[in-house]
C-alpha cells in the first residue's frame, strides 16, 4: 500500500497542532470539549481576552442579562440546575462557562490574552500557518494547524459611531461592550447613544444612579414585557436530582420558541400580536402622548430583534431622563449637539460628563475575516466584500480548505438560543475531523457548486421573511440588502442539515505521499 504522511515544512519553527480553535466563548469551548471527547485531543484554543466566556466575559455593563430563557442557555451536555431566574444575569452565565471549562478538563490547551493576527492557507503543506500575538508584550508566535476552527463570535467587535467631533469629547467615553468599571456614574450627566438590546438593559440601571440621562434614539424597537421570576429552591433541587425533569422543561421552552418561526419566516402579518403586546407595554408606563409617539415603531415587529423589558419605558418616563430623537449633529468637548430636523437649522446642545455608545457591532464585515487568507491568496474579507457573507451550511467555505466557522453566515437566531446552533455546528465539525482522519485526507473544501446552492436556497427563503419585508433597516442585512446573518427556519432543520459531515459535497485532498528523501531521513 502507498505510504502516506503529511509533508514536513522545512523552515518553520511553528508549533504543529491538529486543530487551532479561535475564541473561548460558548462556541470555542464546545468545540474543544467535543473534539476532546472524540479523541481529537491535539488542539489549542486561542483567546484574545483573559478568560473563557466570550461575550459573557466582556459584556459587563450594568443590567447585562440574557434575553433568551436560562433553560435553553446551557449546553445540552452540561445542564445547569442552579440558574437563579428565568433570564440569567451575565455573571451567572460567565460563571457557568468557567465551571464547564474547568470540569471538562480541556483548559490545559487554552492560551489567553492572545489574538490571531494572521492565518494563511499553505497550499503546499495543506496546513494553516497561523500567527498569534500575545497581549502585553505583543510577542508573536506561529502555529501550523491542520484545521482552523473559528469561534470568534458574531457580535464581538464594537462599532463606534462616526459622529462629527466625537474624538474631541473630553469626558469618559466607552462602548457598551467595553464598559469602564472604574468610572462611577453616580450623580453624573450621561448620554447613551443607541436603543438596541444592550441599551435597553443598561439604561434603566443608569437612570437609577445618574443625575441626568439623555438617550439618543435613531429608531425605536418593539419591546414586550419580560416574564421574569426567580426559580424556587424546590425547582432547583428537582432540577438537580431529576435531570429528566429539567430536560422536559427545556424541551417545552424550546418547542414554544420554535412555534414562533413561521411568523418570522413565512407569515409576518402574525407578528401584529407582538405589536399589540408592545403597544400595551408602552401605554402601561408612558402617559405623555408625545413620548408614546416617539417610542412606537413604524415597522413590523420582528424586522429588528424583538426586545424584552419591563424597565425600559418606565426609565424613559422618569424625570431625570430625556429621549432625544433629533439626529445628532456633532459632539463637542463636553456636549452632544442635536439638529432640529423640521427646520433643518437650529441645534440643541446637551452638556454631559460621560458618553456611552451602545451602537452595536461589526456583524456583516467581521474584522477577523481580514486576517484569514485562503487558497488563492485572497482574504475572507475580500471575498465577502465582493458578494456578501456566505458559507456552506454556515460553516465551511469554498477557497478556504479546512476552515470551519462556528456562528458563520446565516446561523444566528432572533427567536431562540444560539447554543443549539453552536452544538449543531460543532457536531458537524467533529465529524469532519473524524472523516479527515479516517479517510487519510489532508484537506476538505466545499465545492463552489455546493456553497452556491446552499446560499441560493437561503436567499430564496429570505424573501417572504419579516427581516426582508418588515420595512426596517437592521444589522441582519448587509450592504447589498441581503440577510446574511440569520437562519431562516426552524433550528431542528438546521441541525438535520448538519447531522453528518457530507464529504460528497467537498473537494478532498489526500495527504501528500512521503517523498523518497524524507523516507531516507525517517
Ligand atoms: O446593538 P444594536 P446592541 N447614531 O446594533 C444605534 C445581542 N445582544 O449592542 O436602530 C445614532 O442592536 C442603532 O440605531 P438604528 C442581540 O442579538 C443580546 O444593542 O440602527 N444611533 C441602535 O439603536 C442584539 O441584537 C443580548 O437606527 C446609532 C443601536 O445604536 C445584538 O447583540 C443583550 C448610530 C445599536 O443597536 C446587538 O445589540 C445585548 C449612530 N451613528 C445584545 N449607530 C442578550 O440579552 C448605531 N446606532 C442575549
Amino acid at each position: 500500500a502507498e505510504k502516506t504522511t503529511r509533508k514536513t515544512h522545512p523552515t518553520t519553527t511553528a508549533t504543529p497542532v491538529d486543530h487551532l480553535i479561535v475564541g473561548a466563548g460558548f462556541a470555542g469551548l464546545a468545540a474543544a470539549i467535543k473534539l476532546d471527547e472524540a479523541g481529537e485531543r491535539d488542539f489549542v484554543v486561542i483567546e484574545k481576552d483573559s478568560d473563557v466566556g466570550g461575550t459573557w466575559h466582556v459584556n459587563t455593563y450594568p443590567g447585562a442579562e440574557c434575553d433568551v430563557p436560562s433553560q435553553l442557555y446551557s449546553y445540552s451536555f452540561a445542564l445547569n440546575p442552579d440558574w437563579s431566574k428565568v433570564y440569567s444575569p451575565q455573571q451567572e452565565i460567565w460563571d457557568y462557562t468557567k465551571r464547564v471549562a474547568e470540569e471538562s478538563g480541556v483548559l490545559d490547551r487554552f492560551v489567553f490574552d492572545t489574538a490571531v493576527v494572521d492565518a494563511t492557507w499553505d497550499e503546499t503543506a495543506q496546513r494553516w500557518r497561523v500567527t498569534v500575538s500575545t497581549g502585553s508584550t505583543n510577542e508573536t508566535r506561529q502555529y501550523d494547524a491542520r484545521t482552523l476552527i473559528s469561534g470568534s463570535g458574531g457580535l464581538s467587535e464594537p462599532r463606534l459611531p462616526e459622529i462629527d467631533g466625537i474624538d474631541s469629547f473630553q469626558g469618559e467615553i466607552f462602548h457598551s461592550a467595553r464598559w469602564n468599571l472604574d468610572v462611577d456614574l453616580t450623580g453624573k450627566r450621561v448620554a447613551v447613544i443607541g436603543t438596541g438590546a444592550s441599551a435597553v438593559q443598561l439604561v434603566p440601571e443608569l437612570q437609577k444612579i445618574v443625575s441626568h440621562l439623555d438617550v439618543y434614539q435613531r429608531t425605536p424597537n418593539w419591546i414586550i414585557p419580560r416574564n421574569e421570576r426567580e426559580f424556587t429552591g424546590i425547582e432547583k433541587a428537582l432540577f438537580r436530582h431529576v435531570p429528566g425533569l429539567q430536560r422536559a422543561v427545556r424541551a417545552g421552552v424550546y418547542t414554544t420558541l420554535e412555534g414562533r418561526v413561521p411568523a418570522f419566516a413565512r407569515f409576518p402579518a402574525l407578528l401584529k400580536v407582538v405589536e399589540r403586546q408592545g403597544k400595551a407595554n408602552i401605554r402601561k408606563a408612558i402617559k405623555d402622548p408625545e413620548l408614546v409617539a416617539k417610542v412606537t415603531p413604524d415597522y413590523r415587529a420582528g424586522c429588528k430583534r424583538i426586545l424584552i423589558s419591563n424597565a425600559w419605558y418606565p426609565a424613559l418616563a422618569a424625570d431625570n431622563v430625556d429621549l432625544v430623537t433629533d439626529p445628532i449633529a456633532k459632539i463637542t468637548g463636553d456636549a452632544v449637539v442635536s439638529a432640529d430636523p423640521s427646520t433643518g437649522s437650529g441645534t440643541t446642545e446637551r452638556p454631559i460628563d460621560v458618553l456611552v455608545v451602545a451602537t452595536g457591532f461589526y456583524v456583516t464585515e467581521p474584522p477577523i475575516a481580514q486576517h484569514i487568507t485562503g487558497r488563492d491568496g485572497r482574504t475572507l474579507a475580500e471575498v465577502w466584500d465582493e458578494a456578501g457573507m456566505a458559507a456552506y451550511k454556515g460553516t465551511t467555505l469554498h477557497g478556504f480548505p479546512n476552515l470551519f466557522q462556528i456562528v458563520g453566515p446565516n446561523t444566528a437566531l432572533g427567536h431562540s438560543s444560539m447554543i443549539f446552533m453552536i452544538e449543531s455546528q460543532v457536531r458537524y465539525i467533529v465529524d469532519a475531523a473524524r472523516t479527515l482522519r479516517r479517510e487519510g485526507l489532508a484537506a476538505v473544501e466545499p465545492t463552489a457548486e455546493a456553497q452556491a446552492e446552499w446560499t441560493a436556497t437561503i436567499r430564496e427563503r429570505m424573501k417572504p421573511t419579516v427581516w426582508t419585508t418588515g420595512g426596517c433597516a437592521s444589522w441582519y442585512l448587509d450592504k447589498f440588502g441581503n440577510n446574511t446573518t440569520l437562519w431562516p427556519g426552524q433550528t431542528f432543520t438546521f441541525r438535520r442539515h448538519l447531522s453528518r459531515f457530507d464529504v460528497d459535497r467537498y473537494d478532498t485532498y489526500p495527504q501528500a505521499p512521503i517523498t523518497v528523501a524524507e523516507e531516507a531521513l525517517a
